[in-house]
């Protein structure tokens, strides 16, 4: 149908745009990664774009065309900013670990997985995220706390990343029960040697609360924005 056409267009067109945001070190201000995010010229939105992929069965092959091209962007970023991409499980599992591993640098790579739909026991999932950890991947969950990734994720994934949503960094500058939660989630997250990322801080205020916190980087349009200079994307924070 038409959905399946716009999508086919866009894949035969070259795909999206990448931009860049940075996620920083709270105790340096130095960008220790950059996420890739698709952008579609137009008004296209990406997340109901991705998700319009993935009900006609385009979902990986989007998702492969945005990753390749984040890709090509490894050779200007700096040594020390890991590139870090996007992918549903079901996208992983298809031939995105040879992708990945084709890279010469994949200890340079953090792998972002996302899914809006809860991730089960699944064997084959389990064994790429194996494989690709032990070439060097980091590996990264996606919105901790919310209905997708519960906690008994943490010890199916043990990942070396753990996002929080942008709705706990929002609520910790302003409330006393979502604080709770919020260093709670990052004590677990610490308990288990992964480092712990803020998503979404846009004021002051939800910058001085994930530092209160304990939390390692954050990342939001108060930090930096995402943007297609990649040399911007790498530039250190001020100090707030
Ligand atoms: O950048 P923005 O907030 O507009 O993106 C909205 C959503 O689009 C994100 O939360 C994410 O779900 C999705 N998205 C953006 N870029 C990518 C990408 O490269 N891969 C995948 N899978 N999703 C992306
Ligand atoms: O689903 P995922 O968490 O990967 O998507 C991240 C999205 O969040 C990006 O598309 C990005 O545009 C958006 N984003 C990044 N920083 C901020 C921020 O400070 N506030 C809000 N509301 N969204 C942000
Ligand atoms: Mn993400
Ligand atoms: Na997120």
């Amino acid at each position: 149908g038409r959905s399946w056409c716009r999508v086919h267009d866009l894949l035969d067109s070259g795909g999206p745009q990448i931009h860049l945001q940075p996620i920083v070190d709270l105790s340096s201000g130095q960008a220790v990664a950059v996420e890739a995010l698709a952008r579609f010229a137009g008004t296209a939105r990406p997340g109901p774009l991705f998700a319009e992929a993935t009900l006609v069965g385009l979902g990986a092959e989007l998702e492969t065309t945005a990753i390749r091209r984040a890709l090509a962007l490894l050779a200007d970023l700096p040594p020390g900013v890991r590139l870090e991409v996007n992918a549903a499980p079901s996208t992983v599992t298809s031939g995105l670990v040879d992708l990945l591993l084709s890279t010469d640098a994949p200890h340079r790579l953090a792998l972002e997985i996302t899914e809006h739909e809860r991730i089960g026991e699944d064997h084959e999932l389990l064994g790429a995220i194996q494989t690709l950890r032990g070439h060097g991947v980091d590996i990264v969950i996606d919105d901790l706390g919310t209905g997708h990734a519960g906690l008994d994720l943490l010890l199916r994934i043990r990942p070396d990343v753990i996002k929080l949503d942008r709705f706990l960094v929002r609520g910790m500058a302003v409330d006393r029960a979502h604080r709770a939660v919020t260093e709670g989630i990052t004590t677990i997250g610490h308990g288990l040697g992964a480092r712990v990322v803020a998503e979404g801080i846009e004021t002051p205020a939800e910058l001085a609360a994930a530092r209160a916190a304990g939390i390692d980087y954050g990342q939001g349009f108060l930090l930096g924005v995402p943007t297609p200079d990649v040399r911007a994307a790498c530039l250190p924070t001020p100090p707030a």
